[in-house]
């Protein structure tokens, strides 16, 4: 890794000094000064046209971001990570969700293994199970086949299958029902079962570790639902299948590990949709549309790869953002999908950037002297636009936006998607240019209300076009936003891969259960809040 720290490289001092030059400069002058940004400042890959012109930003800034990608070896770290070595250094893995959509009969050793022979043994394997699912070959306990899908599982073995299946609804099977149950709430299980018939429900029980605790409480609150309803032990076994890294644990809990279906360490919970843990997604699509995912995340994955980095979407989005957290002190960007169907995708992202660049130490576990990663989040358009959006136009904090369209709609209907498609160009505009206060006066405004209406614009929008929303596309898409937090977390210096953050919360939970459950009063030795809370808690269960 890089030996000199982020601030004392040449190319973050020349920004430094290159923001005290334009960082107060408006959209409206970028863009008076130079006509042509709009055609020359955008890149394409994977069927994804990226619009990055309407960002506070020149070409000499594009020119010393990429520097700072050099000069922090995001290239050398780049090659690393594709090779298999263990860029995760924290937990000393691997990091290679790249090799889950590599192409059959492409090969990738890694310490003496060819990982991408068994991602397609894997696949095929599911394909296989997805097919006799789907088919009706797969029959319950009784003899009927299967209509519904329950999959369990929480944070990276939930927010993907979930976020892909209603990504993807327009390709999956309508007579199949589909449920993602996560939340250790036991209202989450009763209601995604609660119409259901359990002699015609597959539960998917997702879980790497098999060891967390939301989950298996609600496996076995699932398998209580099950042989409840149909009043034997033995339907267990062709009503639970098991997506993990541990057979042992699968077997523990009494899945037949014939039906467990397995990755990897090298994958990490957040970047596993496309492995095992798409299970359901798979069986909602057909292993022929998964297969176009993959390959859609390929794609992306080999133009991030081999694309001058001046002209990779992943890289210029990554940078910009950089440039934004660390220059301009944004704390927060926004991601507006377009397209209903990707409802889910910023909670998705959420995850996914957020668990990956927040982290406060390097590599070599100095506490860093700048911001990581920013909070993202979104909701899909035209809905933002009615709700939060005025904090975005006219709010004292910058926010930068990705706004997300597509050429046509998978459901089209008189001329919704041109007015839901307009609204993506004014939005831009709108952000971009604002309303000065001379046009405000110009339409007649009540003077009293000129300052209201004033919009000061300059707020910065990245738009994403494609085709339609398709498998493929939807690949490309999640694979430009993992390989752009690759590219800020390799600039922050820090492990996008690890996630030590969430583990003291779990050990402590853990400790409190048992104080809980205590039918005696226990021996409390919390801080005084927490034992207050603890107490509270037990008289308010009593009562
Ligand atoms: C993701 C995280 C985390 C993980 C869940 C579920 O990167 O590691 O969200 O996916 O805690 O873990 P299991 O799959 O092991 O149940």
């Amino acid at each position: 890794m890089t030996t000199t720290p982020l601030r004392d490289r040449a190319s973050w001092k020349a920004l430094e000094q290159h923001h005290a030059e334009i960082g107060g400069r408006h959209l409206r002058e970028l863009f008076a000064e130079d006509p042509g940004r709009g055609e020359r400042m955008c890149a394409e890959a994977a069927g994804l046209y990226l619009d990055y012109s309407k960002n506070r930003a020149t070409d000499e800034t594009m020119r010393l971001l990429v520097e700072l990608a050099r000069e922090s070896e995001l290239e050398r770290r780049r090659d690393m990570m594709f090779r298999g070595e263990r860029v995760n250094t924290s937990e000393r893995r691997s990091v290679l969700h790249v090799a889950l959509r590599m192409p059959k009969g492409a090969s990738l050793v890694v310490e003496g293994v060819d990982v991408v022979a068994e991602v397609h043994e894997v696949l095929d394997r599911m394909a296989g199970f997805a097919q006799r699912v789907r088919s009706g070959e797969w029959k319950g306990h009784t003899g009927k086949p299967i209509k519904n899908i329950v999959n369990i599982g929480i944070g990276g073995s939930d927010l993907g299958p979930v976020m892909a299946y209603e990504a993807l609804r327009h390709y999956s099977r309508r007579d199949l029902t589909f449920r993602f149950v996560s939340n250790v709430d036991s209202t989450d299980i009763v209601e995604a079962t609660r119409d259901l018939f359990a002699d015609e429900t597959l539960f998917v029980v997702s879980s790497k570790t098999f060891g967390t605790s939301e989950t298996l409480a609600n496996a076995h609150s699932a398998r209580d639902w099950l042989v409840g309803q149909l009043g034997t032990e033995e339907a267990v076994a062709r009503h639970f299948v098991a997506v993990s890294t541990n057979a042992e644990r699968v077997a523990e809990f009494g899945i037949d590990t014939a039906n467990m279906f397995g990755f990897w360490d090298w994958v990490g919970g957040r970047y596993s949709m496309d492995s095992a843990i798409g299970l359901s997604t798979m069986v909602a699509i057909g292993p022929e549309h998964f297969r176009e995912m993959l390959a859609g995340f390929h794609e992306m994955d080999e133009h991030f790869r081999t694309a001058p980095l001046g002209e990779n979407l992943p890289v210029l989005m990554g940078l910009l953002a950089v440039w934004y957290v660390n220059f301009f002190g944004v704390q927060s960007i926004g991601v507006m999908p377009y397209e209903q169907y990707l409802k889910r995708f910023p909670a998705y992202l959420q995850q996914l950037t957020m668990e990956s660049n927040g982290k406060h130490v390097t590599l070599d576990g100095e506490v860093v002297d700048y911001d990581t990663g920013p909070v993202y989040w979104g909701e899909p358009g035209t809905n933002g636009q009615h709700s939060f959006y005025q904090l975005i136009h006219q709010g004292t904090r910058l926010i930068p936006v990705d706004l997300i369209g597509f050429g046509a709609s998978l459901n089209p209907l008189r001329d919704h998607h041109d007015l839901l498609m307009a609204n993506v160009f004014a939005q831009a505009q709108a952000l971009a240019f604002g309303k000065t206060e001379e046009e405000v006066r110009a339409e007649g405004t009540d003077p009293g209300v000129v300052p209201h209406r004033v919009m000061r614009g300059n707020r910065p929008t990245n738009v994403l076009l494609a085709q339609r929303l398709t498998p493929h596309l939807l690949g490309a898409l999640v694979a430009l936003y993992e390989h752009s937090v690759f590219t800020q977390g390799t600039i922050w210096g820090i492990d996008s891969f690890d996630q030590w953050g969430v583990e003291l919360g779990k050990v402590l939970a853990a400790q409190i259960t048992p104080e809980l459950e205590s039918p005696t009063d226990p021996d409390l030795t919390h801080d005084s809040s927490t034992n207050t809370l603890i107490r509270h808690y037990r008289a308010l269960k009593q009562s």
